[in-house]
């Protein structure tokens, strides 16, 4: 398959203003009539129309009413001899109900749902298929009453009526030009719950969220999510929502978590449907920024979109930041951003080191759905965020305004978001753009010295990017304060230096005995730092630092060198050792849960997870790094069982449940206590585990429990595993949860349970959600994945998804990237996996592309 460059990109020869489509929906076939005003674009030299398609059957083709002649191939449709201005009608069928890619238009349980983005709508018709081509739709559906009376379209509706033999029609109109990405539309079976929001300006915007019948009373939180963003947008950067209607649309199969169509998006039930018994803290959490993050989308991305696939950071970057700030605003700061740069470190980091790292804006790609991915979002945000760290925060509000001033109602590039921030704010941003141009996680190596006689304490800071393309330096904005040996901050310390060479220093004058520097405060950038700090210097810091960011990290740090010590020492044959200095800081964590928050202090208990450990290894022997994690969480359970048991009887719920984020935080850390009870295995705790599992009346509690007996072998696993199946089995949200803590398990016959749920009829490999939370969640399984027989299994599932759906086969494939960091033995065996995948007959280019970046 050919791959596609940036520097290639030219502008369209040919503009679409209006299109109206007409789709006949019924069981085994959908027609679809287009009906599309053209004009030669003038900026750009005549050449023939060339459409894209995908598995479209080509009833007719006419200009301005006449037949012409044309060709096609699989993907395109050619018109030569075109007149400058015209109207271009095509008539197509296609089989929804054979769409198994849930790519372009196809079937649900409940009816039929769009995906677009990236390249889903020229499988519904022929079109020029790309973000630079925008055009006001008007759309009108047929369908039988009964079983579809909810149509759906971008925009308002316009008219609708009764047709012969039981069938319906409505018609749709979306005013703003749009790309096809952003087309939509929904013919469904559907309850719906309505409200209303008022703009700052007083305009009313009708609200609507569908989910499929019956689920109605999990629709609420989702709904008032959406409430809260459109008040926050107004608030924080001054935006109004632009439209008379706003619907958002839950099905049960779809390839990412939502996508934000105009006016009218469709979500991944995931990030819709939440009941307190059924749905966790963090799932509240992440409903809320999902459906912030697609709600923003409405400005950054549609009301201005992207020229090209290319610059997809331009909108993901920017609207993650967006959502980011919105949940740290609704929740708990602190912990956002440590929950933040925890999943950084566990996906971005990895793969900016692997066989898929990619700048945030890629120069390259094969299959552009390969390149959703959290360095595009994760990493982007973090850019974004830089830049609001470098001119302030009123400046990127300017900075904001003018982008918008500027480039409202059109399709841009990520120079043109970064010009519009330089603009406002006077910074230049030239050096900066590397952050856009180059793969690669910088690392930045701290020395300090300290002068007594003068005073003077000086950092030497040295930057590299070994996966960048060259050594020129990065713009780094590295936030700092100098803590004194009482954990105080030395007055005037606390500052942002801009590291802009590849090695500087940076003075500190009038300091008067030697500091503990608190370094990248905040993650002021997306970074890897070494500074040999001395255990002591860690424990001060996490003891004071006010920035929880930093603290949180200090604990981190102890942690992540403790452990990687253990593990050589294990993987030599050692028993490892435990400093009784941790386990006293930790007490100290406990103790002061009060002043600092609960769900801080269950953030700072949380060990370093395994693949973030990994990356730190040269060769990772997963059996010993799995060996020496779990020895220190029982290390700690043995010496604090006092602490945690008094903590976790002390939290106790005084009521019912209420989803505040005081409350979550609570609830945090009495499960983190009671998991590390569990490491003890004894009779009365896994007692206490079946109890809360059996009592809570929440999800979160309730599933904590379940989690925690999941990790450790006993009847009372068994017994809850078959309770909570027994219990809610008809929830498919919930199923998806009792499928992740089965294949996320540390008992060593996971993967024969993996395989044999892989034949229960809670599993379906047609369902994203199911391959997700049972097949990739065993992909993250550092220990039992990374074995012969767990290389092959994947191997072997990745075949059989392709063949349905290759976007979700792809991401399945993704469980490999790391596969050169393993012994000699494990890579023998990883690559005659990934080599029995490449050489299936028939792979998708998805696939191929992974694949072959692994293997290269
Ligand atoms: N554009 C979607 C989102 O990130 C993904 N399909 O919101
Ligand atoms: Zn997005």
């Amino acid at each position: 398959p050919p791959t596609i460059y940036l520097k290639d990109y030219t502008a369209p020869a040919y503009l679409v203003d209006t299109v109206d489509l007409d789709f006949v929906i019924a069981t085994g076939a959908t027609t679809v009539s287009a009906t599309l005003a053209m004009r030669r674009n003038p900026a750009v030299a005549a050449q023939p129309l060339v459409l894209d398609g995908e598995e479209l059957e080509t009833l007719s083709v006419a200009v301005d009413g006449e037949k012409v002649p044309f060709s096609t191939t699989p993907t395109t449709l050619t018109i030569a001899d075109l007149p400058d201005a015209f109207t271009l009608h095509t008539v197509v069928r296609i089989d929804p109900d054979r769409n198994t890619r849930l790519s372009g238009l196809y079937r649900s349980k409940d009816g039929y749902f769009t995906q677009c983005e990236a390249q889903g709508f020229r499988r519904i018709t022929w079109f020029l298929d790309r973000p630079d081509v925008m055009s006001t739709y008007t759309v009108t559906l047929h369908a039988d009453k009964a079983t579809y009376p909810v149509l759906l379209a971008n925009g308002n509706p316009v008219a609708s009526g009764e047709e012969a033999d039981g069938r319906h029609w409505a018609t749709w109109n979306d005013p703003f030009r749009k790309p096809a990405y952003l087309f939509a539309l929904v013919a469904g079976k559907l309850d719906g719950l309505f409200d209303t929001f008022q703009t700052a300006s007083g305009r009313s915007v009708q609200l609507a969220i569908y989910v499929e019948p019956g689920k109605l009373d999990q629709c609420p939180h989702a709904m008032a999510a959406l409430q809260k963003s459109m008040k926050w947008d107004e608030e924080r950067f001054g935006l109004e929502c632009d439209l008379d209607h706003y619907m958002i649309v839950a099905v049960g199969d779809f390839n990412m978590g939502a996508m934000e169509n105009k006016g009218l998006n469709i979500f991944n039930t995931k990030y819709v449907l939440a009941r307190a018994d059924v749905a966790t803290d963090v799932d509240f959490e992440n409903i809320d920024r999902v459906v912030a993050h697609e709600y923003f989308h409405n400005w950054t991305g549609n009301r201005v979109t992207c020229r090209d696939w290319f610059q997809l950071s331009l909108k993901e970057g920017l609207t993650v930041f967006r959502d980011q700030e919105f949940g740290a605003d609704l929740h708990n700061r602190q912990t956002a951003r440590i929950r933040e740069v925890r999943g950084l470190r566990a996906a971005q980091f990895p793969e900016d080191a692997g066989p898929m790292a990619h700048p945030i804006r890629p120069a390259s790609f094969v299959e552009i759905n390969n390149f959703y991915t959290s360095t595009v979002y994760e990493k982007g945000a973090e850019v974004i965020r830089m830049i609001q760290t470098l001119i302030g925060r009123d400046g990127f509000r300017a900075g904001m305004d003018e982008y918008f001033r500027r480039h409202d109602g059109q399709a841009v590039t990520c120079e043109d978001f970064v010009a519009a921030m330089a603009a406002a704010s006077g910074f230049d941003f030239t050096q900066f753009m590397r952050w856009y141009n180059q793969p690669g996680t910088p690392h930045l190596a701290v020395d300090s010295v300290f002068e007594a006689k003068t005073g003077r304490y000086t950092l030497h800071i040295k930057q590299s990017n070994p996966r960048a393309s060259d050594n020129h330096p990065y713009l780094i904005p590295i936030r700092i304060a100098l803590f004194d040996a009482g954990g105080q901050i030395i007055a005037g310390s606390d500052r942002t230096l801009l590291l802009t060479e590849n090695s500087q220093q940076f003075h500190f004058d009038g300091i008067a005995a030697e500091p503990v520097p608190s370094l990248l405060r905040d993650f002021s950038a997306p970074v890897v730092l070494d500074y040999a700090y001395t255990p002591q210097q860690l424990t001060l810091l996490l003891a004071h630092e006010s920035d929880p960011f930093n603290a949180w990290e200090a604990g981190q740090r102890l942690a992540s060198t403790l452990i990687l010590d253990a593990t050589a020492a294990i993987a030599a044959g050692q028993a490892p050792v435990w400093p009784a200095s941790f386990v006293d800081a930790a007490r100290r964590l406990l103790q002061t849960q009060a002043e600092r928050g609960a769900a801080f202090v269950a953030e700072a208990l949380t060990l370093p997870g395994e693949s973030t450990l990994a990356e730190a290894l040269d060769i990772v022997d997963p059996d010993a790094l799995h060996a020496a994690r779990n020895s220190l969480r029982r290390h700690l359970a043995e010496q604090l069982e006092g602490e945690f048991a008094g903590l976790y009887a002390g939290l106790a719920p005084h009521g019912a449940y209420t989803p505040s984020s005081e409350e979550a935080g609570r609830r945090a850390l009495r499960n983190t206590c009671l998991a590390y009870l569990l490491e003890l295995n004894t009779p009365a705790v896994r007692q206490l585990a079946l109890q809360q599992f059996r009592s809570a009346d929440n999800m979160t509690d309730q599933f904590a429990a379940l989690a925690a007996l999941a990790q450790t072998e006993c009847t009372e696993r068994e017994t809850a595993l078959a309770e909570f199946y027994q219990r809610w089995q008809h929830e498919a949200l919930v199923v998806d949860k009792w499928l992740a803590v089965q294949s996320g398990s540390r008992l060593p016959d996971t993967l024969a349970t993996v395989k044999r749920l892989t034949g229960h009829p809670a599993f379906d490999i047609g369902n994203p959600n199911k391959v997700y939370a049972l097949l990739r969640n065993f992909g993250a399984n550092l220990a039992r994945f990374h074995t012969p027989a767990g290389y092959a299994f994947l191997a072997e599932q990745t075949q059989l998804l392709d063949g349905k759906n290759p976007q979700v086969a792809s991401r399945l494939a993704r469980c490999f990237d790391r596969w050169k960091k393993f012994d000699g033995e494990r890579q023998k065996h990883a690559r005659l996996a990934l080599e029995s995948i490449r050489d299936h007959q028939g792979l998708s280019r998805d696939v191929l592309e992974i694949v072959n970046r692994a293997l290269g």
